[in-house]
């Protein structure tokens, strides 16, 4: 019994192997059960009660060493698998890239900051829309040129389905929706026929808010504005109001903001006025009350609209639209740490 112990010794201490497989087959060769080392516990009852000490702590030491044996070989093929893929665990973890706001983002969530605090609700919705949502509910006439082929991508024609021009269309659907009073802020993505330049593009992000009240007048729209062009831009900030025509609003006025480089002096990104157009708005025209069976004796209400890019450029300094949809780093990484 002790000469096979040490034969197997001697066997086990050169054994060579070169494939995984080889490691388990001479594992189950040696150690499982009916191994040759399971063989000789089996075989120990018959050893002279006088020799069952020294014999008995040869094979479990003979076990332990062919266990570590067996053991190193296993390991020696995991190592070589790892350099294989070229990963060495002892060196440091690459540094984790945090992500940056798009600038378009930082704009939107400060906009939307502003009139949440004045009680104004988040309201969004789908970016293909029927005709009635996008134009006959908001009193835009048959001829309307915004009904043209040129100027709104079409998906389907008659019914017609089409990609959204301005996210009123979703102020539509709450009006359905909801009775008065509705105070929604509206962010989204809007399409128009465009050719795509430095100062136009055919998708583009829009923000409208809408307010729909008993007694809502031209003066709680003002201060609205005013609120909001000081939160935005600075306290310091002017605003003044132009007469200007929207099919869903009446009056509707244009709204410009005091230069955010100059103050007011005129340079040349305001072109010499001082002044930067910011926005559009008015009050609801009634027609479009009624539109949405919101009796329009009992409520009134104003909107607004903006396009985020432009507000972004100027916040900013950015002098090409396309930049917001390139997805280059180098400059979306500028607007690291803001908002
Ligand atoms: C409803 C009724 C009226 C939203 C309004 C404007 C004026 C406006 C433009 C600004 C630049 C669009 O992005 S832009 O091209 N918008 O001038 N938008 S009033 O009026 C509404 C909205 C919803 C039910």
């Amino acid at each position: 019994m002790l000469d096979k112990i040490k034969s197997l010794y001697t066997e086990i201490e050169a054994l060579n192997v070169s494939s995984r497989e080889e490691v388990e087959e001479v594992r189950v060769k040696y150690l499982s059960k009916k191994g040759l080392i399971g063989q000789l516990f089996g075989d120990f009852k018959n050893v002279a009660p006088e020799q069952k000490r020294e014999v008995g702590a040869k094979i479990n030491e003979l076990k332990s060493f062919a266990t570590t044996k067996i053991n190193d070989l296993k390991e020696s093929f995991e190592q070589s698998d790892m350099g294989a893929q070229g990963a060495d665990l002892s060196l440091p973890g690459d540094a984790f890239q945090m992500g940056t706001r798009h600038p378009l983002a930082i704009i939107r969530n400060e906009i939307l900051d502003i009139f949440n605090r004045l009680g104004f609700t988040i309201s969004e919705g789908p970016e293909i829309e029927d005709d009635w949502h996008v134009f006959s509910a908001l009193n835009f006439p048959e001829e309307h040129p915004a009904r043209d082929m040129q100027d709104t991508f079409f998906i389907e024609k008659d019914p017609d389905i089409l990609l959204r021009t301005h996210t009123s269309s979703v102020q539509v659907h709450e009006m359905e929706e909801l009775n008065p009073p509705i105070r929604t802020v509206t962010p989204g993505r809007v399409f128009r026929n465009e050719a795509i330049s430095a100062r136009a593009h055919c998708m583009f992000h829009q923000i409208e808010a809408l307010y729909i009240d008993k007694d809502v007048s031209f003066a709680d729209l003002k201060q609205t504005l005013m609120f909001f062009a000081r939160e935005l831009f600075g306290e310091k900030t002017e605003i003044r109001l132009r007469p200007s025509y929207f099919p869903f609003t009446e009056p509707s006025a244009e709204m410009d903001v005091s230069c955010l480089i100059c103050g007011g002096k005129g340079c040349n990104v305001c072109k010499g006025t001082g002044w930067l157009e910011i926005l559009g708005c008015g009050m609801v025209d009634p027609n479009v009350l009624e539109s949405s069976n919101i009796d329009s004796k009992k409520y009134s209400g104003f909107a607004l609209g903006m396009g985020i890019e432009r507000i972004a450029m100027l916040k900013f300094g950015v002098n090409d639209l396309r930049l917001y949809f390139e997805n280059d780093l180098r400059f979306l990484k500028q607007f690291k740490g803001a908002n």
